[in-house]
C-alpha cells in the first residue's frame, strides 16, 4: 500500500517529508476502512481523526509523550501507526487487539479506557506527576465534541484551568456523539464554528467592530469592550474562560494546519485547547452521510458498503415495549444518557419527543433528572447500558433509593458484551445494586417476560431495576399493555421438576440450564426471575428437600444472584449444599460471549459437567481461574478447560 507499508512504528512515520503526510493519511484512512470491512469496529470515529493522529505522531513521541484518547474508540489509526498494523483484523475478537486504547497492549497507549469523559482528568494527573517528578515529556488529550458532554471532563477542565499544568487539550469536533450531539455547549460550539467572519472582523479590530456595529461608535470604551467580548470567540469562550489559552477552530482534515498549530501550541506554557473541526466517516461518503449507523460497524463489503441489518434484539423489544407503555401512560418518560439507537429508542423519540430525554454522556445526570421527575409525580424510565449505570451508582442511592422514588432502571448489555470487553462487561451491576435498600432488581428470559416486568415495575412504584442482556430476542406477540402475561414481582417459576439437583438460573441462562438438564430426571430447573427480592419460599423448600442447589448468573461471582442465594441460606440456617456458576473474580477481555461462558464453566456444558459431578460423587473439576484468590486477575482463556 506504498508509504504505509514501510511504516512499522512512529519513528519510520517521521522519517517521510512533511509534503507527503496528507497522501500518508489518505492510504492510513484506507486501511482503517480495509481492516473494518474485515473486522467491524468503530470506522467513523477513527476515519474522522486520520490527520491529526498523523499529525500527533509526526511532531510527538508516543512511546514517551503521552497520548490519552477519550473513549479510546477512535484510535485505529494510532494502533496501525504504533505497529499493530498486522493484528488490526484481530481486533475486538477473542486473543485479539482491544477495541480500544488499553495499556497492556503497548507503551503508546497511556491509558486503558472505554467509557468516555476520562481522557481530561487522566492526562491532568500525568502532568501533575510529570511536574512533580520534574520530568520532561508531553500530556496530550484528545476528546470528542460527546465526550466533552460528561461531567467529568467538565470538571477537570475546571481544575486543568485552575492548576494550569502544561498540557494539550485536543478537542475533536464533528458535531457527534453516536446520535446528534446535544447540550447548550454544543450549541456553542456550532456558534464559533459558524462565524468565520466573527475571525475576520477581530483581525481588523476596532474597525471591524465599529462597521459592523455603527452605532457602537458614540459608546463608552467599556460598552465596546463588551461588544467586542461577544464578537471575539477568544475571550468570549467558556473554555477561556475556564483559565485554557483556545484556539480555533481550524480545519481538522488539513493535516499541514493540524501540525501548523500543534507545533506552536507545542512552545506554550499552560494548557492549551486546540479545537479541530472533523467530520465523523471522513472518507467513506456512506459514513459521512450516515455517521450513525457507520459509528460502530459490522463487516462490510468495501467496494458495496452497505450496512449489514442488525436482528431484533432486546433492546428493540424494551423500544416497543417503552413506546406501548407511554402511548397508555402520559407519565412514563424514557431517559438515555446518549445511547438511543444502542437503546432501542429511535422510533420511540419520534413517537414522543415530549417524553423523551437525551442527557449527553452523562449518566449520573440521567439518574437524578429521573429522581427529580418522580419526586413531581412523573414515571420516568432510565435506558441505561449495566456498564455505563455504574456511572450513576451515587445517584441511584442518595437521589431515587433514600427517597424510595418511582424510578425504573431498564439495564440493557447485562452480562458479557462481546467485542467491547472488559470496560464493558455488565457484569457488576447486581453487586452494586443489590446493596442499595429499597431497589429491588428481575431479570427476564424473554422479551414477553420482560415487558411485563417493566409495565409491573412502574406499577408497583418504588425504585425498580430490570436488566437483560445484549443479543437477538424474539419479539413479543402484538399484545396491549393490558393483555401483557401478569407477572408476581418477585416469584420464581419452576420450569422442570428434579430430585437431586435444582439449577436457579437467571435470565437467559434458564435456557442454558434447560439445555444441561435436558434427558435428566434428577436435573431440575427454576426461572429464578428476581435477584431482589428472592423467591424465600420456593428457595427454602428446595434447599429443606436436601437437593444441590446450583445458581448460574452470567455476572461476577462475588455479589451477584449467588451470592444473594448464599447469604439467604446463612441467614436461614437450613444446611443446604449450593453452587454457584458465573464469573469468578477475574477480568474478561473482548470475545464471544457464548464461548466466554463455556471456557468460564456456566456455558450449557459446563452446567451439566458441574452438576453431574457433584451428584455423581465426583470431585468436581475446578475452574482454576479465579478460584485461588479474591485477586483480580487477567482472564486467560486457555487456563480453562
Ligand atoms: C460513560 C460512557 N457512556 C456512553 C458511552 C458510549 N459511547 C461511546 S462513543 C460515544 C460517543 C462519543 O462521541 P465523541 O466523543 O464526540 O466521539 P466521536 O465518536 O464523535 O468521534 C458514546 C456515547 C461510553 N463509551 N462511555
Amino acid at each position: 500500500m506504498g508509504r504505509l507499508d514501510d511504516i512499522h512504528g512512529p519513528a519510520d512515520l517521521k522519517r517521510i517529508p512533511r509534503e507527503e503526510l496528507a497522501a500518508v493519511s489518505e492510504e492510513l484512512r484506507e486501511e482503517i476502512i480495509r481492516v473494518c470491512s474485515r473486522a467491524g469496529g468503530h470506522l467513523a470515529s477513527s476515519l474522522g481523526a486520520v490527520e491529526l493522529t498523523v499529525a500527533m505522531h509526526y511532531l510527538f513521541d508516543s512511546a514517551r509523550d503521552r497520548f490519552v484518547w477519550d473513549v479510546g474508540h477512535q484510535s485505529y489509526g494510532h494502533k496501525i501507526l504504533t505497529g499493530r498494523r498486522e493484528q488490526m483484523p484481530t481486533i475486538r475478537t477473542h486473543g485479539g487487539l482491544a477495541g480500544f486504547t488499553t495499556s497492556s497492549e503497548s507503551e503508546h497507549d497511556a491509558l486503558t479506557v472505554g467509557h468516555a469523559s476520562t481522557s481530561l482528568a487522566a492526562a491532568f494527573g500525568m502532568a501533575l506527576a510529570r511536574d512533580a517528578r520534574g520530568e520532561d515529556y508531553r500530556v496530550l488529550a484528545v476528546i470528542g465534541d460527546g465526550a466533552l458532554t460528561g461531567g467529568m471532563a467538565l470538571a477537570a477542565l475546571n481544575q486543568i484551568g485552575h492548576v494550569k499544568p502544561k498540557m494539550t487539550v485536543i478537542l475533536n469536533d464533528n458535531e457527534m456523539s453516536i446520535s446528534e450531539n446535544v447540550g447548550a455547549l454544543n450549541h456553542y460550539m456550532r456558534h464559533l464554528q459558524v462565524k468565520p467572519w466573527v475571525q475576520r472582523a477581530e483581525a481588523d479590530g476596532k474597525r471591524a467592530v465599529a462597521d459592523l456595529f455603527e452605532p457602537l461608535a458614540n459608546l463608552g470604551s467599556r460598552a465596546k469592550d463588551a461588544a467586542r467580548r461577544l464578537l471575539d470567540p477568544a475571550s468570549n469562550n467558556p473554555f477561556h474562560a475556564m483559565g485554557l489559552r483556545y484556539v480555533g477552530p481550524i480545519d481538522g482534515h488539513d493535516v499541514n494546519e493540524v501540525l501548523y498549530f500543534l507545533e506552536h501550541i507545542d512552545e506554550l506554557e499552560g494548557p492549551t485547547m486546540l479545537h479541530i473541526v472533523t467530520r465523523k466517516g471522513k472518507g467513506l461518503p456512506v459514513a459521512e452521510s450516515d455517521p450513525i449507523t457507520w459509528h460502530g460497524a459490522s463487516k462490510f463489503d468495501p467496494t458495496n458498503p452497505v450496512p449489514s441489518g442488525k436482528p431484533y434484539g432486546w433492546s428493540n423489544a424494551f423500544g416497543d415495549a417503552a413506546m406501548q407503555l407511554a402511548e397508555q401512560d402520559d407519565r412514563v418518560w424514557v431517559i438515555t444518557p446518549a445511547m438511543r439507537e444502542g437503546s432501542g429508542l429511535v422510533a420511540y423519540s419520534k413517537a414522543f419527543p415530549d417524553r423523551y430525554l437525551d442527557v449527553g454522556i452523562a449518566e449520573d445526570v440521567a439518574v437524578t433528572t429521573a429522581a427529580g421527575m418522580a419526586l413531581r409525580g412523573e414515571k420516568p424510565i432510565v435506558a441505561i447500558y449495566s456498564t455505563f449505570l455504574q456511572r450513576g451508582f451515587d445517584q441511584v442511592i442518595h437521589d431515587v433509593a433514600l427517597e424510595e422514588l418511582d424510578v425504573v432502571f431498564a439495564i440493557d448489555r447485562a452480562g458479557l458484551v462481546g467485542g467491547d470487553g472488559a470496560t464493558h462487561q455488565g457484569v457488576y451491576d447486581l453487586a452494586y445494586l443489590r446493596a442499595v435498600p429499597n431497589l429491588e432488581i428481575g431479570m427476564p428470559r424473554d422479551a414477553e417476560q420482560m415487558r411485563s416486568m417493566v409495565k409491573a415495575a412502574l406499577d408497583l412504584g418504588g425504585p425498580k431495576a430490570v436488566r437483560w442482556p445484549r443479543g437477538s430476542v424474539e419479539a413479543a406477540s402484538d399484545a396491549g399493555p393490558d393483555d401483557w402475561m401478569p407477572i408476581e414481582w418477585g416469584t420464581a417459576e419452576v420450569l422442570k421438576e428434579g430430585t437431586e439437583a435444582w439449577i436457579l438460573a437467571l435470565g437467559p441462562m434458564v435456557d442454558y440450564a434447560l439445555e444441561a438438564a435436558a434427558d435428566d430426571a434428577r436435573i431440575g430447573v427454576v426461572d429464578a426471575r428476581f435477584v431482589k427480592p428472592l423467591d424465600e419460599e420456593l428457595l427454602l423448600r428446595l434447599a429443606k428437600s436436601g437437593a444441590l442447589l446450583v445458581t448460574v448468573e452470567d455476572h461476577n461471582l462475588p455479589g451477584g444472584f449467588g451470592s444473594a442465594v448464599a447469604e439467604f441460606l446463612a441467614d436461614t440456617g437450613v444446611n443446604a449444599s449450593l453452587l454457584r456458576l458465573g464469573v469468578p473474580d477475574v477480568v474478561v477481555p473482548h470475545g464471544d460471549p457464548k464461548r466466554q461462558h463455556e471456557e468460564l464453566g456456566y456455558g450449557p456444558e459446563g452446567i451439566r459437567h458441574a452438576v453431574l459431578s457433584r451428584i455423581d460423587g465426583e470431585a468436581r473439576m475446578p475452574i482454576e481461574v479465579g478460584s485461588e484468590t479474591s485477586e483480580s486477575k487477567a482472564f486467560e482463556p486457555d487456563v480453562v478447560k
